[in-house]
């Protein structure tokens, strides 16, 4: 934990903010827990998810001092780490991992970085981007031909991680919420493609960074606040199923 640079940095996204008025940067390191940008929430894991829902990889990057690169089975563009847990993701397989927070349906994705330690634990998400094609395992190094854009950042947000706060790899670090209603029209068996870039304002080192799909298998607090507990348990068992089967899968062939 280095304090000194979580503070410069700290006092740079303030300036960063002034500077840009459209700009919003959301601070996960410290204390901070919790921010939003373009409707989309993005939250600090404080719990190891494995024992609580069913997390599905799909995209490895990893490059210095920046990274970038998109989820296909097509090859490696950009950053993109080979094996077999970068690859085509269909909107059927995002559909799995559907929550609701506060009466919003969200797609929920688990981040996890994996940094060096001391004072080189953060890393900066400086672009998200979300698009749907009928079209799988492109390898286009022009990002916005992918299809059709469902999410982005702004061109000066970004997501702050220090990923000192969990345990390195296999620890995931945030929670990405992307509502649902950004994908209004999508096909079950059109691809999804996520696009990051990592590493502007804090540098991507050490390891691969890491996103997967995450299915809740417990209902969550906010949900179980609002909706009756039998409901919620029943929703969450079936849309659970599919997923469940499918990580066993794919953990066979690892
Ligand atoms: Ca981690
Ligand atoms: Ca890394």
């Amino acid at each position: 934990m280095n304090i000194p640079q979580r503070y410069i940095l700290s006092i740079l996204a303030s300036f960063a903010t002034a500077l840009a008025a459209n700009a919003t940067v959301v601070d996960l390191t410290g204390s901070n827990n919790s921010g939003s940008i373009n409707g989309a929430q993005f939250i600090f894991a404080d719990q190891q998810p494995t024992g609580t829902g069913v997390i599905q990889s799909f995209l490895r990057v990893q490059n210095s001092p920046v990274e970038e690169g998109y989820n296909t089975s097509g090859g490696t563009p950009f950053d993109d780490k080979a094996g077999p847990w970068t690859h085509d993701l269909t909107f059927g397989d995002l559909q799995g991992s559907t929550t609701t927070i506060n009466g919003t349906d969200y797609f929920k994705l688990l981040l996890d970085v994996n940094e060096p330690g001391g004072n080189k634990s953060l890393i900066s998400l400086d672009q998200l981007q979300f698009y749907t094609s009928p079209v799988g395992s492109q390898t286009t190094a022009t990002v916005s031909s992918l299809g059709t854009l469902r999410y982005s950042f702004g061109a000066n947000d970004a997501v702050l991680l220090d990923a000192s706060r969990n345990h390195g790899s296999g620890s995931g670090d945030m929670y990405a919420y992307i509502p649902t209603s950004n994908f209004a029209g999508t096909n079950a068996n059109d691809f999804v493609y996520l696009y990051s870039h990592f590493g502007n304002s804090a540098a991507s080192e050490g390891g691969f960074e890491e996103w997967a799909t995450f299915c809740n298998s417990t209902p969550v607090p906010e949900m179980s606040a609002l909706f009756p507990m039998i409901g919620l348990l029943a929703a969450g068992l079936a849309t659970c199923h599919v997923r469940r089967r499918n990580a066993q899968q794919l953990a066979l062939r690892k």
